[in-house]
């Protein structure tokens, strides 16, 4: 198949990229860059420093034999999307290529209006674009389950049926995200919908529960392959923050009491739920909702996992309630369904003390890259725009 990979220099989508590319898809990454740059302002670098994109497309390449294509361009600038999806016209465009933090979208004013207009202009381009040049084409979207939030009833995954004064019909689930950049993504959906109803698009909104995790098949072929780990307060992922502070011996940064629960998955997962996605497309007119995740954990249910695996590696691993720097319900019901991805024969890669332990060993041989600066969180929900000069 022709498939775009948008955002393809990031920690989903080089291995997204790399996985398709060896299965015998014709793909194209798509990326500005941006990602480097903001790590660039705010002094931050991944776990292991990641070489230039052409640098590991040439490195895939002589590796495996695969070719993979690089544009490199805005998708806020439509006429890079035009020409794009004219030059290309892809059977399935996968697109990461979002602001993904919240905490980066909530350090001020400047940070969540850039988040927001770059998410939310650059899909609606896509949207515009795709009816131009490739109507037929499947777009998989990332999503987050942190549209939702954290309701009181259970999470339907996309769509719920009421009925109200005795009459019943089909509504999106109503959102309540917890931050600037989560609600990027609520406008997203909305646009999408939209557009799958009025000119009959094919979408699936993918919405995904934080990853953890830093191989995949791809990246262990051979050096140079690996993705962009992030542990620090602005990209890093809870769980991946909590094996690099167990790797370096400072105490685990639990935010509050802990019970924050969210649906979490494998890195090899997102992967697997991608393909499945684009293995089965939505129908025309279908705007698809999947909650992408295997397994519900609270932050303090993490925490001691990490502890856990940390004897069984002979270090010992205190774990820290700190005040929370956002703000969200720190004990709360949460019930998501996600049983579509299943459907299709998603096969979970859990989160076993194996797995576990295996991660841990991986961060701990690069534990001398990391930047005991980058380990407390910098960024609060309440400061508006008092954040922006802290930074
Ligand atoms: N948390 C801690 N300690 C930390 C870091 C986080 O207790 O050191 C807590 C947070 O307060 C939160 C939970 O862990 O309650 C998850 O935080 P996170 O930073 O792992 O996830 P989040 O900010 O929600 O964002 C991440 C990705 C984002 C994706 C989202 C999926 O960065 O791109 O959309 O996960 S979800 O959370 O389901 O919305």
């Amino acid at each position: 198949m022709r498939v775009l990979v948008l955002g393809g220099d990031g920690y989903l989508g080089w291995p997204t990229a790399m996985h398709f590319s060896a299965r015998g898809d014709e793909v194209v990454i798509v990326d500005n860059f941006a990602k480097r740059q903001w790590e660039l302002e705010d002094g931050i670098e991944p776990l292991v420093a990641v070489p230039p994109l052409h640098r590991r497309v040439g490195q895939w390449e002589k590796v495996t034999g695969h070719k993979m294509l690089i544009r490199v361009g805005d998708l806020c600038n439509h006429r890079f999307v035009y020409t794009l999806l004219d030059d290309f016209r892809p059977e399935a465009i996968i697109h990461y290529a979002e602001q993904p933090s919240a905490p980066y979208s909530m350090q001020g004013r400047e940070k969540a209006v850039y988040t927001q207009t770059n998410n939310i202009v650059g899909t609606l381009n896509l949207l515009f674009g795709i009816q131009h040049s490739c109507p037929d084409c499947h777009f998989i979207k990332l999503g987050t389950m942190g549209e939702y939030g954290t309701p009181n009833i259970d999470i339907e995954e996309g769509w719920l049926d009421v009925e109200h004064n005795g009459r019943k019909d089909r509504v999106l689930f109503p959102k309540k995200a917890g931050s600037f950049y989560h609600l990027s993504k609520v406008h997203d959906s909305n646009n999408i919908e939209f557009a799958c109803r009025v000119w009959g698009m094919r979408a699936t909104d993918l919405n995904q529960g934080p990853v953890y995790g830093i191989e995949t098949e791809q990246t262990e072929l051979a050096p140079g392959l690996h993705t962009s780990f992030h542990y620090d307060d602005v990209f890093g992922t809870v769980l991946n923050r909590f094996l690099v502070q167990a790797a370096i011996g400072v105490p685990l940064t639990v935010y509050g009491a802990g019970g924050q629960t969210r649906g979490y998955l494998n890195l090899r997962d997102t992967l697997q739920c991608v393909e499945l996605a684009v293995d089965h497309p939505s129908e025309r007119g279908e705007f698809r909702v999947f909650n992408q995740f295997t397994e519900q954990f609270s932050v303090n249910q993490l925490a001691e996992m990490i502890k856990a695996a940390g004897s069984r590696a002979g270090l010992g691993v205190q774990v820290n309630h700190i005040e929370n720097p956002r703000v969200e319900q720190e004990k709360h019901y949460y019930n998501a369904k996600h049983s579509k991805l299943a459907d299709l024969g998603l096969e979970p890669h859990l989160l076993t003390e194996q797995a576990m332990d295996r991660m841990l060993a991986v961060v701990r041989r690069h534990a001398e890259n990391v930047n005991p600066k980058a380990i407390l969180p910098r960024v609060r929900w309440l400061a508006g725009d008092k954040t922006e000069e802290a930074l």
